[in-house]
């Protein structure tokens, strides 16, 4: 992940969002309650500086929301995935139209390969790509090697049957500096050996998706012990409330799509 980006893009959800995918048991979300968190998830962005190009809401996708799962935005391509999902592979033809506007040229993921933007952790010039019920490894394999065309190296990270973990990210954020925030069942991986790791506390491990742009760190509210580790570490921390997006296995990163 770069911290420095000038854009975002963000879908706010509908009002059939609790029909989207979920693996967690943590109730229905309250749609009010998640137009309210998405515009003070827009604003935090807007705070750190970013333009926001916002789309309108898309019913005939409940997912739509979790735009970071489309695209993959780097500072020298962009790449449009192929959700594993067939509810939410019709929002990737949708984004084509509006990142056509930034990136003249376009590449994608094409079948038998799946990718989620969700899986794919920009580190520099490197990239952790996990390997999960949504990115497959001839997904993953595409990826690298559109990326090693632009000069840039990547990993890929098997978190099949790690209880939890939709996507990479939803254990694993990069910070800049070398240093990566990771929940502690994946810490031991060698994908990380030389990084300085960050492990959120036992029962903070969602706070692990947390988004760096320029000095600002967004954190999902309510991980108090986190949220003083970035603050001891120099960031200005943003909390922001996701309970909502979190019944739908979503985290920050996914609300958005940096660059
Ligand atoms: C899904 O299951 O596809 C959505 N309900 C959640 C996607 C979250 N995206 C992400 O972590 N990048």
């Amino acid at each position: 992940m770069r911290s420095v980006f000038h854009r975002a893009i963000v879908r706010p959800p509908g009002a059939n969002f609790a029909d989207g995918l979920t693996t967690t048991r943590l109730g229905t979300p309250v749609y009010a309650l998640a137009l309210q968190q998405h515009e003070q998830y827009c604003m935090a962005l807007e705070q750190c500086r970013l333009i926001l190009t916002r789309l309108e809401v898309d019913q005939r996708y409940p997912d739509s929301t979790f735009v970071e799962d489309t695209a993959i935005l780097t500072a020298r391509c962009g790449i449009l995935t192929w959700p594993a999902a067939p509810s939410r592979a019709g929002e990737v033809a949708c984004m084509h139209e509006v990142l056509a506007r930034f990136y003249p040229v376009l590449q994608s993921i094409q079948r038998p390969g799946t990718l989620d933007g969700g899986d794919v952790c920009e580190a520099g010039a490197h990239f952790f790509i996990g390997i999960s019920e949504r990115t497959n490894e001839a997904g993953a394999l595409q990826l690298a090697a559109l990326l090693a065309e632009t000069g840039c190296t990547s990993t890929c990270v098997d978190i099949r049957g790690m209880s939890g973990l939709l996507h990479l990210k939803s254990g694993l954020a990069y910070l800049g500096d070398n240093r990566l925030v990771v929940i502690e069942a994946l810490a031991n991986q060698e994908a990380f050996r030389d990084y300085d790791l960050i492990c959120p506390r036992a029962g903070e491990e969602y706070a692990a998706n947390c988004v760096r742009v320029s000095d600002q760190v967004l954190v999902a509210a309510g991980y108090p012990a986190f949220e003083t580790t970035m603050r001891d570490l120099g960031y200005q921390v943003i909390a922001l409330g996701m309970s909502e997006f979190q019944k739908m296995d979503g985290g920050l990163s996914c609300l958005s799509l940096r660059f």
